[in-house]
C-alpha cells in the first residue's frame, strides 16, 4: 500500500511544494526573535515556493466568564464576552488580542512584512505606547493599512448583532482550536517539532523537503538522507519488473491522481491513513484541517 501511495506522491511532485512550518508563540516571551531575525532574510523565497506558515498564539481562558454571563458581557481582558483572553501588567487583554489580529492579517495580507513587523514589534512595542508603536511601524514604511484592517475587521463574525468585544471571531477561534498552551517559542516543520535544532540545522531539515524546487541558498548537493530515499525507490522498481504488475500500478497511481486531482485527497488521506498520521503535538494540524478556512486555502 506504501508504495502505491508512493508513486502517487512522487507523480504528483511537480505541483508547488506543500510544505507547513507551524510557529507558536506567547505573548510574554521573546526568545521567538532571534529565529525570525535569522529567517527573515530566507522567509520570502521559500514563501514564493509554497511555504505555509502558521502562527499559533498560545491564549489564556477564563473559566467563569461562560458561569457568570454565558459569553454574552463585556471583559477587559478578553474578547468574545471571554472566549478568548490574554493578559499582562501594562496593557489589557483586549489591546493584546487586538495585536494578534493584527499580526495574523499582516501574515495573511502582507506576508513579506510579517516577520519584519514582529520583530520590529518585539524590540519596541510590548509597552504600554503599543498601539501607536504598532502604527509607527506602518507609516514609517510607507505601507497602506487598508487591507489589513479590512481583514481585521472581517474576522469579527458579522452575523452576530452584538458589540464587536462580544463577537465571535474566526482567527482567535483557530488559536484557541490549535490549543498552543506552551509559554514559550516552537517550532514545528510539517508537525515535527523542530524546536530544539540550531538555525542551520533547521535550514537543512527545511531545504531536504524542497525536492525538486531550487533554492537560492539551499546546497542542492544530495544529503546522505535523499541518497538512501533513491536508493530504495531503485530497490522497488528494479524487484517490480513484472509487466502485468506495472501495468496495474500505472492505472493504480492513475486513479489516485485523478481522486486527488478531484480534491479527494484530503478525504483519502483520512481514510488510507487514519490514526497514523495525526500528530501528538498540541498544535496537531489535523485539527486546522477541520476548519473550514484552512481548507478552503488547499484547494
Ligand atoms: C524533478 O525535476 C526533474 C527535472 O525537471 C524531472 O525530470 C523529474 O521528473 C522531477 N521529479 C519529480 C519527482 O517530480
Ligand atoms: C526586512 O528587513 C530586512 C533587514 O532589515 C530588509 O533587508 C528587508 O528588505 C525587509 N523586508 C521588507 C519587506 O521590508
Ligand atoms: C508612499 O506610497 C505611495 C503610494 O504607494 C507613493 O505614492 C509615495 O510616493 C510613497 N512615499 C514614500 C515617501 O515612499
Ligand atoms: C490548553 O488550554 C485550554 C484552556 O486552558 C484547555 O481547555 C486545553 O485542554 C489545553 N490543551 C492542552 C492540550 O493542554
Ligand atoms: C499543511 O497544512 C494543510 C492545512 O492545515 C494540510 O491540508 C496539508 O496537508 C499540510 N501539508 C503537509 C505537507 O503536512
Ligand atoms: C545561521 C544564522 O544566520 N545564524 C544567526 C542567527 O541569529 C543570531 C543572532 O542574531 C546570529 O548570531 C546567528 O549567526
Amino acid at each position: 500500500m506504501l508504495y502505491f501511495i508512493f508513486i502517487a506522491i512522487a507523480l504528483s511532485k511537480n505541483a508547488k511544494m506543500d510544505i507547513n512550518l507551524t510557529i507558536g508563540l506567547d505573548f510574554s516571551d521573546n526568545s521567538y526573535m532571534e529565529f525570525f531575525g535569522n529567517f527573515s532574510k530566507h522567509y520570502d523565497e521559500l514563501q514564493q515556493n509554497g511555504l505555509k506558515l502558521n502562527i499559533a498564539q498560545h491564549l489564556l481562558p477564563c473559566y467563569s466568564c461562560y458561569t457568570r454571563h454565558q459569553f454574552k458581557e463585556q471583559e477587559k481582558h478578553c474578547l468574545g464576552g471571554g472566549r478568548y483572553c490574554q493578559y499582562s501588567d501594562y496593557v489589557s487583554g483586549q489591546t493584546i488580542l487586538k495585536e494578534f489580529l493584527l499580526q495574523q492579517c499582516v501574515l495573511e495580507v502582507l506576508p513579506q512584512h510579517y516577520l519584519n513587523y514582529t520583530i520590529y514589534f518585539g524590540q519596541q512595542c510590548k509597552k504600554s505606547s503599543m498601539v501607536a508603536c504598532s502604527k509607527n511601524y506602518f507609516t514609517n514604511h510607507n505601507i497602506s493599512t487598508e487591507a489589513i484592517n479590512k481583514c481585521i475587521e472581517d474576522s469579527f463574525d458579522k452575523s452576530e448583532v452584538v458589540n464587536q468585544e462580544i463577537k465571535t471571531n474566526r482567527i482567535l477561534e483557530q488559536y484557541k482550536k490549535m490549543e498552543y498552551n506552551q509559554t514559550s517559542f516552537s517550532l514545528y516543520l510539517d508537525s515535527s517539532d523542530q524546536t530544539d535544532l540550531t538555525y542551520n540545522e533547521f535550514l537543512q531539515k527545511l531545504c531536504q523537503k524542497y525536492t525538486n524546487v531550487s533554492i537560492s541558498f539551499c546546497d542542492h548537493a544530495e544529503t546522505p538522507v535523499k541518497q538512501v530515499e533513491n536508493a530504495n525507490a531503485n530497490a522497488n522498481t528494479s524487484t517490480n519488473a513484472n509487466p502485468l504488475e506495472q501495468v496495474f500500478l500505472f492505472i493504480f497511481a492513475l486513479i489516485i491522481l485523478i481522486i486527488a486531482g478531484s480534491g479527494g485527497w484530503t478525504l483519502l488521506n483520512k481514510i488510507q491513513f487514519g490514526s497514523s498520521l495525526v500528530p501528538k503535538s498540541r498544535i496537531a494540524i489535523p485539527k486546522l484541517e477541520g476548519d473550514h478556512i484552512i481548507q478552503e486555502d488547499d484547494i
